[in-house]
Order: C-alpha cells, then structure tokens, then sequence
C-alpha cells in the first residue's frame, strides 16, 4: 500500500470525521465527489468547483479511454493539467460502465471488450489495462476493475460478479503496484445478498487496499435494502481506511449513508439534475421549470455561500430554463454543487461538535417543511 494517511478526528456513533492526506492536497471527510466524467465537471468551471468547497473530483477511464485517450492526456502532462484541477482526482475503473452500457459491450474472465458508443470502434479493459490507464491519466486514487450488476438479478448471477470482481482485485492491486502517493481502492460487490457483500469485503481486506468503496448500490434497490447493505458490509472493512460509497445519490441517501459510516461520495445527480431545472437547497428540492417561480423575485436563498442561489431571482432562473439557456444550467450546477459541499461541511462540524444525529434531523426536517 502506498501510505496514503487517513486522519480520523472524530466519531459519533458510526459517523466519522477526518482527513485523508494527498500531496497535491487533503480530503475533508464526510467527502462529497463532483463527478467530472469527461474530465470537466459539466457546466462549471475548476475554480468554481474548488470555490464551493470540493476537494477533490472525478474523472472516468472508459470515457477518457475513447476521447481523447490515455496516451494523449498522459503526453499533456496529465489529467489534473490538462482540466486545470490541482488537487486530487479519484477516477472510475470502468466498472460501472460494464453495467451502464451492457448493450455494447462482451464480458469475459480476463476483461471486458467495448464497442464505443461514439464511433463504434472496439476497446478492450482488463483490470491490467484499467490501472494503466488511470497512472497515464495521473490519478490520485485508482479503482480497481469491477463488474457492477443491476438490480434485482438472480444470486448466482450476482455471486459470479463478485468473484469475477475480487479476481480483479488481486489482479489490479498487482498491476498497480506500489506507486508513492497514490491510492488504490478495492470495490465491494454482492447486490443485495448480505453474505455475499460480506464475503466480497472479506476478499479485499485479506488483499489490503489503501480504501474500501461499496459498489453495485442505487442500481434499482429501494433505499432500504441500500441501506441494509451498507450496515452488513461496513462492519467488515477496515475501519481505519476510507469508505467510499460509489454513485450516491440524494441529500437524504447522503445523510444515512455517513450515519452509517461513509466517508466518500461521488453522483451526477447536483450536476444532471441543475441541466434539467432541479435544484437543491436547505428548502429541499424543487423544479424551476414550474410556473410557479415566473413572477418570483427572491433568490433560492438568500443565505447560500454560493452567488448563483443569493444574486439572481428564481423568475429569471426560470425563464433561463425555460428558453433552454445555457447560463440556467450553469447557474443551477453551481447552486447543486454548492449545496452539496454545504451539507458535507455541516456534517464534518457536527460529527466534530458530536451531534450529527440533531444535525441529520433538523436538515431533514427543513427539507420536509419547505421554503415560506
Ligand atoms: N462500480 C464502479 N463504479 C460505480 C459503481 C460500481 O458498482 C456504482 C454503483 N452505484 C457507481 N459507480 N466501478
């Protein structure tokens, strides 16, 4: 393993507060991951994305893989250059991807093999090639090959995942080797089979990762057995590495999932949800496509850190969606993304002051109650 620290300052009940130490920069954790697929996350700037209080952003091996290529980004000078993003980048194995796009794509032991959704040309990933990848891309944080499988599925179909999965591990934690300052996290599979999400994270704890992420979760499970899931597999990783719960999800999933002792996060839904009219804040959620909104001169909260929710009208933010304008989804990504980070950063001071249950409550309960 490559010494990544991990600094737990606090807990309260299975919640925890810390930092995990990169040399290009700390990971305040609870950590909440803005997904920069395409190595931008979409419809906001770097320094925009930093200035909400993200430490740390995405990136995605298949997508980078077809365009523009791992050879060419590593010839650039590297992913964090070539996006302008200093600090760390966590990038997805591909994994996901092997469910996402079943249709184009032929599994077998050894890898997968993709026909490109953009041009049709062919693309083979192994867990070797995986790792390789994400070292020419420069990444901070490497995850391992994995097969994600959508729910619900039959248990033989879900336990061959599994082991194709922690055959992959071993095979990624080989090929990557130990590489100084940069980190390799191992991928819990099993769908909503407790003994085998116990025996996947088993597998990888016997292995030794620098971190622990619970994959094949909110791929069509209602939240309850997400939920129950976690509580089965948290208990069995290693509880002084990172965990990191891949592709999650609401606020409300957020909140649960960090009582339960998740230190990582990443979705697209602030982003694709801010290019669809859908915003967040302290009010909950609410859609400006809504006529509603039209003759509304207040911004979405007067009280944000973020300009996008404090400087402009919810009218304006209204017909910027509704003519389709570019700028409306730009505002609306930075008011997600934002609120996101604010709710993170709310957490790490309650667990810190010892009262993240209060904090999940009176979050929730303003969710519930809506703005005036
Ligand atoms: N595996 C990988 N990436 C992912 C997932 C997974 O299971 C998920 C599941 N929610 C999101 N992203 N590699």
């Amino acid at each position: 393993m490559s010494g990544i620290p991990f600094n737990i300052a606090a807990t309260d009940g299975a919640a925890r507060t810390g930092e995990i130490v990169f040399p290009r920069g700390e990971i305040r954790t609870p950590a909440f991951m803005p997904v920069g697929t395409a190595a931008t996350v979409k419809a906001l700037y770097a320094d925009q994305v930093r200035a909400t209080g993200a430490d740390i952003v995405l990136g995605n091996v298949y997508h980078l893989m077809l365009r523009p290529g791992a050879e060419r980004v590593a010839a650039l000078g590297g992913l964090h250059k070539f996006m302008g993003w200093q600090r760390p980048i966590l990038t997805d194995s591909g994994g996901f991807q092997v469910m996402s796009l079943s249709a184009l794509r032929k599994l077998d032991r050894d890898g997968v093999t993709f026909r490109s959704h953009v041009d049709g040309s062919t693309h083979r990933l192994t867990p070797e090639r995986s790792v390789e990848i994400q070292r020419l891309l420069g990444s901070d944080v490497t995850m391992q090959l994995d097969e994600c499988v959508r729910l619900p599925a039959p248990k033989a179909e879900v336990e061959r995942a599994m082991l194709l999965s922690a055959d992959w591990a071993e095979r990624s934690k080989v090929a990557f080797g130990d590489q100084e300052g940069r980190a390799l996290f191992g991928i819990v599979q099993g769908g909503d089979s407790a003994d085998l999400r116990k025996e996947s994270a088993r597998r990888l704890v016997d292995l030794g990762f620098d971190g622990y992420a619970v994959g094949g979760l909110a791929v069509g499970e209602p939240q309850e057995t997400m939920l129950a899931m976690i509580e089965e597999t948290i208990p069995e990783l290693t509880s002084a590495r990172p965990r990191y719960l891949m592709g999650v999800g609401t606020p409300d999933d957020l909140l649960k999932c960090v009582a339960r002792g998740v230190d990582m996060f990443d979705c697209v839904m602030p982003t694709r949800a801010g290019r669809h009219g859908q915003v967040f804040t302290r009010f909950g959620k609410m859609n400006l496509k809504n006529a509603r909104h039209a003759d509304d001169p207040r911004p979405l909260d007067e009280e944000s850190d973020c300009p996008a929710a404090r400087d402009y009208s919810r009218a304006y933010l209204h017909h910027l969606v509704k003519t389709g304008e570019i700028l409306g989804m730009m505002l609306l990504s930075w008011v997600n993304v934002a609120y996101y980070q604010s709710l993170m950063a709310g957490a790490r001071r309650a667990i810190a002051a010892g009262a993240f249950s209060d904090y999940a409550a009176a979050t929730t309960a303003a969710w519930e109650k809506g703005e005036k």
